[in-house]
């Protein structure tokens, strides 16, 4: 239950019960939001034959061949429909046509979360889609090292590779994560991703929507509640928009995920509970 928050509804009056948060005063935008630039490889263009591309922003091309190739490209190439992200976009990140060992890498600063960081209480939560080309055993790897500010590696978590077994075969790429804890004394996380070829003259190693998101106990979202005549309104900072609302009618069971839909304004995520559905409610969030 530590970092949750709960409120408690009557029928006749609601009161606000906060329980273990704190809000640590760190830089908010470093936690609960995805650090990693274009992970979706859409912000730059994609090749509609596996070729390679101009640019590949928010990344580093270490050698290799690596290349953004859109969905469904020319010469037997993953299509829209082929396992991956539900919402996949145009693009993807593939090993390129030459390169037997493709990478890429970008440096994210963390300094600003140092405070939470060295008090040992930011997670690290790395995910993506990797996959690869029919029974060919070509893969991808994306890791993740927390560096201190000498830029000395003090420990990593890292997802893939994806291989032809796990795929059971089939061209595609399928979802993975892992989390660690943010070492203390970390101030940046180089992310690198990594294709590997086994099989042919093309990189077929396959990656899509990365994310790296930290999560720190110490600054969880907090939960507002407002009343109308006939509804309860629960809301939380979009920049938790993916924690999951959850209520029950007493605190030590029967937590369920909250039905109702929630609508984005502002700047808030906001959910409509009909009211006096129950004599007592409580409401928490849960991390995803
Ligand atoms: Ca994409
Ligand atoms: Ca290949």
């Amino acid at each position: 239950m530590q970092g949750e928050t709960f409120w408690q509804r009557t029928k006749i009056h609601f009161v606000a019960a906060c329980f273990c948060l704190l809000c640590g005063g760190v830089t908010a935008q470093i936690f609960n939001t995805n650090l990693i630039v274009n992970g979706d490889a859409e912000a730059g263009p994609g090749s509609p034959n596996g070729g390679l591309v101009a640019t590949v922003p928010g990344w580093t091309t270490n050698g290799g061949s690596f290349a953004v190739v859109q969905y469904g490209a020319s010469g037997g190439f993953p299509f829209s429909t082929d396992p991956g992200p539900a919402t996949r976009g145009t693009n993807f990140f593939s090993g390129g046509p030459t390169a037997g060992l493709s990478a890429a890498t970008q440096v994210i600063d963390v300094s600003a979360g140092a405070t939470s960081i060295d008090a040992g209480s930011v997670r690290g939560a790395l995910s993506g889609y990797l996959g690869g080309f029919s029974s060919q055993g070509d893969n991808a790897m994306l890791t993740a090292s927390f560096r201190d500010a000498t830029n000395a590696t003090l420990g990593a978590v890292s997802i893939g590779p994806v291989t032809a077994a796990d795929r059971q075969s089939f061209t595609g790429l399928l979802y993975r994560e892992a989390s660690s804890a943010v070492p203390a004394g970390t101030r940046s996380i180089l992310v690198t991703l990594q294709m590997n070829r086994t099989d042919g003259t093309y990189n077929d190693g396959y990656a899509d929507n990365l994310a790296l998101v930290l999560l720190n106990s110490n600054a969880n979202p907090r939960l507002n509640i407002s009343t109308t005549t006939n509804t309860v309104n629960v809301s939380w900072p979009t920049t938790a928009a993916d924690w999951i609302l959850e209520s029950s009618t007493n605190l030590i069971s029967g937590w369920t995920t909250n039905a109702a839909s929630p609508v984005i304004v502002s700047n808030q995520v906001i959910v409509v509970v009909p009211s006096h559905t129950n004599a007592r409610q409580f409401f928490r969030l849960r991390a995803p």
